[in-house]
């Protein structure tokens, strides 16, 4: 008796499960249970197209049939919703210029139809009104190939997403699928035609999802598989079908060839060969293919060339642009020219901020610090002394003073010399004082000239060697943001006087600032400094240049007789509309007097010329200028020997029209 009662529950069970067990195939949807809505549509070789390539369309398709989904007779025991499985086999055409999209979905909802949804990234199957509405009732597994919608959940473009309700994906993963256990990419758009399997297990609620080429044998693990819980977005019944749309750029068709379905079991394969041909693509046009063969190799052949001529050209200029002696490694203020290059622009014009005496000054940007530097670039640099010149960059460049425009380095590229230094705002002294349209204020003027007197100072005497600038005047006087006086230039004058190694060292300077000795000897020292520093006083004051263009007219001479006259006032710029400290304006303008003397003997320290700026110490009456002079007289002539004992350089007069000759 107890086979028999088997026998007989088994058949009872068999019936129960083929009450709720359900299947169909379709390769090709000719003549289909299939409901077509909005713009889908079968083609002529049985393809199922849910949408044409044309913007904003939406294509649905759904098994005619609603089905049960719900497992009415659940326990607690038993799984609320059926399992189901389901296969189908689609294609994406792409436009062939511009992006592709949005994508089809694999869709169960309570109705066939959406009339108030919208295309692009809602697919047909909502509005941003009611996405992510609980009240949808649609679950979504899509196919998109247009990334980022709303959230960051599903940012790559070509992947699949399992969605509820919504388009804010509950899994989202990038196309790919399993091979040897290895993932691999898979672009949906590129492939001929891609066959995806969704299994869903009512039981344990895990939902698989696999993609492949439709050619391909089922990867055997899926590339999701997770545990969604979908009872709650199912309604009893359930339509069983697709969705797809266009967006607004993006119109790509969406094709399905072949579909099958089985509630309650396994859905059963498509047979490839049965399917329609997959669309054509836009590769498939109509020449011989060994044309394209040949056009390829031709252009694959023409491309290397191009390159290797390219990088061959790059070579050659990246070691033009970098031929470095061996004591040109050691220099740690040298720059690559690459770098300078870059930060220039190439020594485009648009960055010239400045011709000066020896070269051009450019304006650029660092590469690697994104500094701003002004890079001065001596042409004609000399071709022998170029290792001692860079041992006197090396050590200029070890000066730092707050008001000295710093030398960050220099570089030499075949005759070229760049010198590589701070960036100054405001440009230099005479561009402001000599500007129609602004007017520099008293105590602007006297802070400016206050830094200028530090930063000679500090090369006269406070740094371990005594630096000569030579060449001091309104124009290598720069000005910060805040009006601070940053001196440039120093010690290049020097370094610039001329070519030919000798023991005499050729006039260099401006003229109007030249000390009368400098003509005559040759010999620059701290006291000519002084003495052009005396007329950058009385410049700065009278708002005057030091030599009239006519040649007639000398600043110097002309202060001297208002001074005689008891009337030095007179030759405050009219710029400064009588707004200044007298007692201050009174001392600049004679001590530019006592520090323009024709006896270099008689000028004072730039140590002094510090302590009266200051009103450290009181200024001498005029009648007692001879007698402080004879005191101070040799101090700092003693250093003009040492320093001008070496002496190589470049820039020569000849090349500096504002500078005068021996
Ligand atoms: C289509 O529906 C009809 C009637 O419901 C059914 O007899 C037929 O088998 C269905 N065809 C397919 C392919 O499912
Ligand atoms: C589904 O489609 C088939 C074939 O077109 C048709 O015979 C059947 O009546 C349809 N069923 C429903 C419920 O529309
Ligand atoms: C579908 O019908 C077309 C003709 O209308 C035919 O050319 C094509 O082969 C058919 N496809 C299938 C899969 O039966
Ligand atoms: C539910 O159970 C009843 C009897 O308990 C049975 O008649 C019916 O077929 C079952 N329905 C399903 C869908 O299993
Ligand atoms: C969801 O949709 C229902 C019906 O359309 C509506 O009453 C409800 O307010 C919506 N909920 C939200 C949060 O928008
Ligand atoms: C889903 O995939 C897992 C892992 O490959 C497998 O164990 C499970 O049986 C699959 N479930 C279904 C319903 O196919
Ligand atoms: C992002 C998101 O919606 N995640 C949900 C996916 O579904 C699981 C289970 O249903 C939830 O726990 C997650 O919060």
């Amino acid at each position: 008796m107890a086979p028999k009662a088997m026998f007989r529950l088994l058949i009872f069970l068999t019936l129960l499960v083929s009450s709720t067990a359900f299947s169909f195939i379709f390769h090709g949807f000719n003549e289909s249970n299939i409901t077509l809505e909005a713009n889908a549509q079968v083609d002529n070789q049985g393809r199922l197209e849910l949408t044409r390539r044309e913007t904003n369309i939406v294509g649905h398709a759904f098994y005619n049939k609603s089905i049960n989904i719900h497992n009415k007779n659940a326990s607690s025991l038993q799984p609320k919703v059926f399992s189901f499985s389901t296969c189908f086999v689609f294609s994406i055409v792409s436009p062939s210029s511009g992006p592709g999209g949005f994508g089809l979905a694999f869709t169960i909802a309570p109705s066939t139809q959406f009339p108030e949804a919208d295309g692009g990234h809602l697919l047909g199957l909502f509005n941003s009104d009611n996405d992510m509405n609980s009240s949808n009732h649609i679950f979504v597994v899509e196919f998109d190939t247009v990334n980022g919608y709303k959230d960051a959940t599903d940012t790559v473009g070509n992947h699949v997403g399992v969605n509820k309700n919504g388009m804010s994906s509950n899994i989202s993963e990038p196309a790919a699928y399993y091979k040897d256990g290895k993932k691999e990419e898979f672009n949906m758009e590129k492939a001929d035609a891609v066959c995806a399997w969704i299994e869903y297990d009512g039981e344990t609620e895990i939902l698989n999802l696999t993609i492949a080429s439709y050619l391909e044998p089922k990867p055997s693990k899926p590339l999701i598989s997770e545990a969604v819980d979908i009872k709650s977005v199912m309604k009893e019944s359930m339509f069983f079908g697709f969705s797809a749309s266009t967006g607004e750029s993006k119109a790509s068709a969406h094709y399905i060839l072949g579909w099958s379905f089985a509630l309650n079991g396994v859905a059963p394969p498509l047979d490839a060969s049965l399917l329609p041909k997959p669309p054509p693509k836009e590769k498939d046009s109509h020449s011989f293919p060994w044309i394209k063969v040949i056009i390829g190799i031709l252009a694959a052949l023409t491309f290397t060339l191009l390159c290797l001529l390219f990088f061959v050209t790059l070579h050659k200029r990246y070691m033009e642009f970098e031929t470095l002696e061996d004591w040109e490694m050691d220099c740690p203020h040298r720059f690559r020219y690459k770098d300078l290059h870059l930060a220039t622009k190439g020594f485009i014009e648009s960055q010239k901020i400045g011709v000066g005496g020896f070269g051009s000054v450019y304006k650029g940007v660092l590469p690697s610090t994104r500094t701003e530097v002004a890079v001065k670039r001596i042409l004609r640099s000399p071709a022998q002394g170029m290792r001692e010149f860079a041992a006197e960059i090396e050590s200029l460049g070890r000066l730092r003073h707050k008001n000295l425009v710093n030398l960050q380095g220099w570089c030499k590229h075949k005759n070229d010399l760049l010198l590589v230094y701070d960036y100054i705002q405001n440009g230099s002294l005479d561009s402001l004082l000599f500007n129609k349209n602004f007017v520099l204020d008293w105590d602007q003027r006297f802070k400016i000239l206050k830094g200028v007197v530090a930063g000679l100072l500090y090369l006269h005497e406070e740094w371990e060697q005594v630096v000569i600038h030579r060449d001091v005047k309104s124009s290598n006087i720069l000005i910060d943001v805040d009006f601070n006086a940053r001196l440039g230039d120093f010690g290049l004058a020097r370094l610039c006087s001329h070519d030919q190694v000798s023991h005499t060292t050729s006039v260099v300077g401006t003229i109007g600032y030249i000390a009368p000795e400098l003509t005559r000897t040759g010999k620059a020292s701290t006291s000519s400094d002084v003495y052009a520093f005396g007329v950058l006083l009385l410049e700065v004051v009278a708002g005057t240049r030091p030599v009239g263009s006519s040649g007639q007219f000398f600043l110097v001479d002309w202060v001297l007789e208002n001074c005689q006259l008891g009337q030095i006032l007179e030759v405050v710029d009219p710029k400064l509309d009588s707004v200044y400290d007298e007692e201050e304006v009174e001392l600049v303008l004679k001590l530019g007097l006592l520090c323009t003397q024709n006896k270099a003997e008689y000028r004072p320290s730039i140590e002094q010329v510090t302590r009266y700026l200051n009103f450290d110490d009181p200024f001498p009456d005029i009648s007692d200028w001879r007698y402080y002079d004879s005191q101070s007289s040799t101090t700092s002539l003693g250093f003009t020997e040492a320093m001008s004992s070496s002496s190589y350089s470049l820039a020569s007069i000849e090349r500096n029209p504002m500078s005068s000759g021996r």
